[in-house]
């Protein structure tokens, strides 16, 4: 495969970009080689700017959920275009996003829009201090929610990939307020809670983990986390960024059947536009100003662009429930397949899937949690990538990361997948 419009465009960018990328990950550090820049993508598949074709297998981590440039949206947006692509004033579209949310989130009864994740986290754990009152939240090991600067202690995602998940230029002040447990331990968090007695003003976590690959709650977990939370007066909250209209309509909350106090979403309610929001119980939600005390903007918050695409898209998978029962077979599909391969070829291995997200980490241990998570061989992972790539499969560019199937994966790509990785496995 020829990459050469690539290198010329990485080294360009190192000049005036830090590092050439505009978010960690997509550097390739993690495995090797130059990064791809992308020209275009349609339903599956991504081509870059050397014209080389790839299953995509990120679906710009996840949102993408119907695969690239589906009509639906690309129609609502281009409708959307022509009215202006900004007001900072209210819009129609607005209210009925927050309807669309409210009707859909088992948690959500009122919702604020913002532009990204990482806003919506940030927003949502200022709200929960004011609530309750209290300066401490807990977060887990390895869980990422976005860089807000209480977020960036054991830090997942490119945080964790790169071995800073602890990042410098966050205040020992910020630090301190924020509490870490290691996902799936009930104990941890009982422990962290009897030596902070009323002063955890928020649990936040996501449900379902994918930035540190996929990571699976174990049974009673969530039910256990929702319990104390209770007792203690504590707001729990769900980060289903990732997880959010994706594992099944009403994200991980509906799958689990466990209610958080809020609920942090982004990315597919954008349809791929640049959004978050944070939602949740009214109580709560009526502490964000103007009618409560909680300060919270943004000139570009409920952008009409960006509503008119996750609407569209929102829409759609609310009429069309059968999406996920197609999406979840096929990443069944690729994952019993490649867990053949892996026995066949005599590997350690651990496969977490759940539902259209999967992680295959190269360990012999079961993977639960960070520490587990670190056990996984990163330098096999990039062996596999890197034949992956050259093989026309888009994977994401480190082990700490979960792969998203879309909509657009049929047999014969499932098939492309497999073969691909057959290959991929003996070079490991
Ligand atoms: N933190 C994102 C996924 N966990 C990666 C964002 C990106 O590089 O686009």
């Amino acid at each position: 495969m020829d990459f050469s419009k690539s290198k010329t465009l990485f080294r360009k960018a190192n000049q005036f970009i830090p590092g050439g990328v505009n978010s960690p990950v997509r550097a390739f550090s993690a495995v090797g080689g130059n990064p791809l820049f992308i020209k275009r993508a349609k339903g599956a598949f991504l081509y870059d700017e050397d014209g080389n074709e790839f299953v995509d297998l990120i679906n710009s981590w996840g949102p993408m959920i119907l695969g690239h440039a589906h009509p639906i949206v690309e129609e609502a947006v281009t409708e959307a275009l022509a009215t202006s692509a900004s007001f900072g004033a209210p819009t129609a579209r607005e209210v009925e996003m927050a309807e669309l949310i409210c009707s859909i989130v088992p948690s959500v009864e009122k919702v604020r829009m913002v532009n990204s994740g990482t806003e919506a986290t940030m927003s949502a754990i200022r709200i929960a201090r004011g609530y309750t009152g209290r300066d401490k939240i807990i977060k887990m090991e390895g869980c990422y929610h976005g860089h807000g600067d209480s977020f960036l202690i054991a830090a997942g995602s490119g945080a964790l990939t790169f071995g800073s998940p602890d990042s410098p230029g966050v205040t020992k002040g910020t630090a301190k307020d924020t509490l870490t447990a290691a996902f799936n331990s009930l104990p941890a968090i009982e422990k962290i809670i009897e030596e902070n007695k009323d002063q955890i003003a928020a649990i936040i976590l996501e449900p379902v983990v994918g930035n540190m690959g996929c990571v699976i709650p174990q049974p009673g977990y969530l039910q256990g986390l929702r319990k104390l939370c209770d007792k203690h007066r504590i707001v729990l909250i769900f980060d289903e960024v990732m997880t959010g209209f994706r594992l099944a309509l009403g994200g991980a909350q509906e799958l689990y059947d466990v209610i958080p106090d809020m609920t942090t979403l982004g990315k597919i309610i954008g349809g791929g536009l640049p959004v978050g929001a944070y939602g949740g119980k009214k109580e709560i939600m009526d502490f964000v100003s103007p009618v409560g005390p909680v300060y919270q903007a943004g000139t570009l918050s409920g952008n009409p662009l960006a509503m008119a695409a996750g609407l569209s898209m929102l829409r759609y998978l609310r009429q069309n429930p059968s999406v996920y029962d197609e999406i979840n077979s096929s990443t069944s599909s690729l994952v019993d397949g490649i867990q053949q391969q892996l026995h066949q070829a005599g590997l350690n291995f651990t496969l977490n899937q759940v539902g259209s997200m999967f992680t295959l980490f190269f360990t012999d241990k079961e993977v639960v949690d960070y520490v587990t998570a670190k056990t996984a061989d990163a330098k096999r992972f990039a062996a596999y990538f890197q034949t992956m790539l050259h093989e026309g499969i888009y994977l994401p560019p480190s082990q700490y990361e979960a792969i998203f199937v879309s909509a657009a994966i049929n047999d014969q790509i499932i098939d492309r997948v497999l073969t691909a990785s057959k290959k991929a496995l003996k070079s490991v």
